[in-house]
């Protein structure tokens, strides 16, 4: 039984190692949404929005979610007694339209304070009864966009002598076959690479097409969201004509959209972001989708640059059974100077970060004092639903 009686939102300012750049924008300081859920019985977790500060991922924002969560979504939990973890999507997704990632925001808080209730890491609550849980999980590392080959060549080689076990590289128009054959030439042919393009080409741009159609003589372990979001049959004509396998990331929204991708062959490979489907509940419906799928269809975490906090819950997701293909999981000292929990999360030489089995819940601790320097802004949501802001 969960019963929240306080949300704390946060803002935290979070400056990037290095700007990371995606064929839709950059990144350079992360602005990040932080949330606190205190239940009535004492029990308290740190959760976090993985809302952009621009809508060029999705059309989401720290900023929507922000709203989002204080006018419409926790006033559906404060004060309000909840059965379970796996009860709260319903609850905010029933007539509320969209907001994936300030849903999935309290609803994975949930499943965490769940997990310290009864005394359990997030990844063995998560997983439930289901068989082969990890206690590691393979990471791969995510290249933003560079401005030569040689730039991305040196990144790329540096990611596998760190043993990361898969290599993706953003790619754009302009910015794709002469990079990709770069990377695969410095690394050789064993190397697990993939490309992702953030949704950046179309299939009626004949010089487009030919670029995705290159990419094929790569050996790419697969292509990422190629076209638009909703672009589901375009995505399918492309999947007909390519060996590589089609990932779809911004367009799998929720388990209707991976239904979709399944029925329409518009790809192969799911990244499932618990942030983008509106949280764990959906992220494991599409996990057992893909896995009972006929051939089954491997999954794998993608990322949003998340904090520690963020990666506690990614990490928990990734220890599922059909999470078989390497995840975005990259330790925190890829991104930050200083992370926001301790031990900060690492991964060791084969490319394996350890999954937290012994403490419950996130498995991290959170540095409160790190996070109220790095505060720009805060707001408690309360019970009854009043919104106090206090800086
Ligand atoms: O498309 O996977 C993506 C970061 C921001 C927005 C979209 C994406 C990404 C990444 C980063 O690829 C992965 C990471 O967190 O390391
Ligand atoms: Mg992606």
């Amino acid at each position: 039984m969960l019963r929240l009686d306080k949300i704390v939102l946060r803002e935290i300012s979070l400056p990037l190692k290095e700007p990371f750049r995606i064929s839709s924008g950059v990144e350079t300081v992360r602005r990040i949404l932080l949330l606190e859920l205190h239940d009535r019985d004492g029990a308290h977790v740190w959760a976090e929005c993985v809302a952009g500060a621009l809508p060029n991922y999705t059309f989401e924002t720290i900023d929507t979610a922000w709203l989002a969560i204080r006018e419409w979504l926790a006033p559906r939990l404060l004060g309000q007694a909840v059965d379970g973890a796996a009860e709260v999507h319903a609850r905010l997704a029933t007539n509320i339209r969209g907001h994936a990632m300030a849903k999935a925001a309290l609803e994975m808080g949930c499943w965490a304070l769940e997990a310290v209730q009864r005394g359990r890491p997030l990844s063995r609550h998560l997983g439930g009864a289901r068989h082969g849980l990890r206690d590691a999980v393979p990471t791969g590392i995510s290249l933003g966009l560079q401005a030569t080959p040689a730039a991305l060549v040196e990144r790329a080689e540096a990611a596998v002598a760190a043993g990361y076990q898969k290599v993706k590289l953003k790619i754009e128009p302009g910015r794709d076959v002469a990079f990709v054959q770069a990377v695969r030439a410095a690394v050789g042919p064993a190397i697990e690479l993939m490309a992702d393009a953030n949704a950046a080409y179309t299939l009626e741009d004949a010089a487009h097409h030919a670029a995705l159609r290159a990419l094929d003589a790569y050996n790419l372990l697969m292509l990422e969201q190629p076209l638009g979001a909703d672009e589901l049959l375009g995505l399918a004509t492309l999947q007909a004509e390519l060996t590589t396998a089609l990932c779809l990331d911004e367009s799998i929204t929720d388990r209707g959209r991976a239904k979709a991708m399944l029925a329409l062959q518009s790809g192969r490979i799911i990244n499932i972001k618990p942030g983008r489907v509106g949280g764990f509940t959906e992220s494991l419906a599409i996990h057992d989708l893909c896995a009972a799928a006929r051939p089954a269809v491997p999954v794998w975490c993608g990322g949003m640059l998340e904090s520690g906090i963020g990666r506690a819950y990614n990490v928990a997701l990734a220890s599922l059974p059909n999470f078989s293909l390497p995840g975005d999981l990259s330790p925190s000292a890829r991104y930050w100077a200083r992370d926001v929990v301790t031990p900060e999360w690492t991964m060791n030489a084969e490319g394996l970060v350890p999954v937290p089995t012994t403490v419950p819940g996130l498995g991290v601790e959170v540095d409160t004092d790190f996070i109220d320097a790095i505060t720009t802004r805060m707001e408690v949501v309360s019970n009854p639903a009043v919104a106090v802001a206090v800086a």
